[in-house]
């Protein structure tokens, strides 16, 4: 380690507005103080949660999908403890109530100062204990069993699909199905996997996501394909290569998306089964390229259909030189290779934009559609 870098003390920040635009804005007011991180939906939010430890949180009182005080709740029920300042367009006494009930730190009225916002923030991160691990878990429903919670998480098992589009086709070539459940206390993707992992159930889970995935395909486009994440433990499932995987039936316009962070150092044989894959139809992809692990191992050794592109090379790719260069050296080589690139996380048209230069032309993020739970088709 550097020792420039022993002196940085920014703090994390997450935003969670939907609008891009004022998003954006908040960004450009905090990014001179703290690491920014942003998000459009509550339950993204909870993803990042899981993801990184955060010193404050910035969020809109009525975001789609879960609204900033059930994101709270949601938090208050895990053990995550993290000051939330509330910004929100249309102030009630309600939410104003429920905001404080669930102990949020700051209540703060649009159009939000630039001054305003800043000290707030700075406010929030100084009461935060910081990396003293303080744990606070006060709703019942977070107490009972890890097993008794992975259960109910399992029945309220969902997926959410969104858009990867073609834009020089101008069509919706494919979507990707994310993890979600109903179980607020096990609603980041990372937690649900985690207890699975815990308690010996992985293969219950990526099945269930399959037969899930599965049912699903019917309503989709028929001309769409369906990109799936696996986990390291689904390759070592014979389940997932027999002929009886409910996946079967649609082989040929599936995408199995394997990440890095998935180790695939624990699995035998990862050449041959991927084979077997590919034997009944499936594709390939290599989810999260550029993500920080090297992944370009991957690439070389699995030769995918399909590679993903990480949202950290792409989110702000329009003003940054290196990012550019990266993005389009990798997706020059991959494309040479005969795969299709995915650039993923695609939330402003200057991105659309630089990236479509950059040679890019199927993209997924915010910008064309956020995962739903139905198939929905973005106009282009
Ligand atoms: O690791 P993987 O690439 O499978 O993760 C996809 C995650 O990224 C999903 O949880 C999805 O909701 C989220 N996501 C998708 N598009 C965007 C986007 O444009 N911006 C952000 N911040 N997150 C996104
Ligand atoms: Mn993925």
């Amino acid at each position: 380690m550097t020792p420039k870098e022993t002196h940085v003390t920014h703090s994390r920040i997450l935003v969670v507005e939907d609008d891009a635009l004022v998003r954006r804005a908040y960004e450009r007011v905090l990014v001179a103080d703290h690491a920014v991180t942003s998000v459009g939906t509550g339950d993204d939010a909870l993803i990042e949660i899981g993801r990184s430890r955060f010193d404050a949180i910035v969020s809109d009182i009525d975001v789609p999908g879960m609204s900033g005080i059930e994101l709270l709740k949601a938090l208050r029920r895990t053990d995550v403890h993290v000051p939330v300042v509330f910004v929100t367009g249309c102030p009630s006494v309600r939410t104003a109530q429920d905001a404080v009930n669930f102990g949020a730190f700051g209540y703060l009225t649009k159009p939000v100062a630039p001054e305003e916002l800043k000290q707030a923030v700075a406010r929030a991160t100084r009461v935060r204990p910081s990396h003293s691990g303080l744990r606070m878990s006060v709703d019942p429903l977070a107490t009972d069993s890890l097993e008794t919670r992975f259960e109910r998480a399992m029945a309220g098992l969902y997926m959410a699909f969104q858009p990867i589009v073609s834009l020089k086709d101008k069509r919706v070539m494919g979507y990707e199905a994310l993890l979600r459940t109903e179980e607020r206390s096990l609603v980041r993707p990372p937690d649900l996997i985690d207890a699975a992992e815990r308690l010996n159930r992985l293969d219950l889970l990526g099945r269930t996501v399959r037969r899930t995935v599965a049912a699903a395909i019917p309503l989709a486009p028929p001309d769409a394909r369906i990109f799936i994440n696996l986990h390291a433990s689904d390759l070592a499932d014979e389940e997932l290569l027999g002929d009886n995987c409910p996946l079967i039936p649609f082989a040929d316009r599936i995408v199995l998306e394997i990440t890095e962070r998935a180790s695939l150092d624990g699995v035998d044989d990862v050449h041959q089964r991927v084979m077997r894959l590919r034997e009944k139809g499936y594709w390939l992809a290599i989810d999260d390229l550029g993500a920080g692990y090297a992944g370009l191992t991957s690439v070389t050794r699995l030769e995918p259909e399909v590679v993903k592109l990480d949202m950290s090379l792409v989110r702000g790719v329009d003003k940054n030189r290196t990012q550019q260069q990266f993005v389009a050296s990798i997706s020059h080589v991959c494309r040479e290779l005969g795969m299709t690139v995915v650039t993923e996380g695609v939330e402003t048209t200057a991105e659309r934009d630089t990236l479509l230069g950059l040679g890019c032309d199927v993209l997924q993020g915010y910008l064309f559609g956020r995962p739903a739970r139905a198939f929905e088709t973005p106009e282009l």
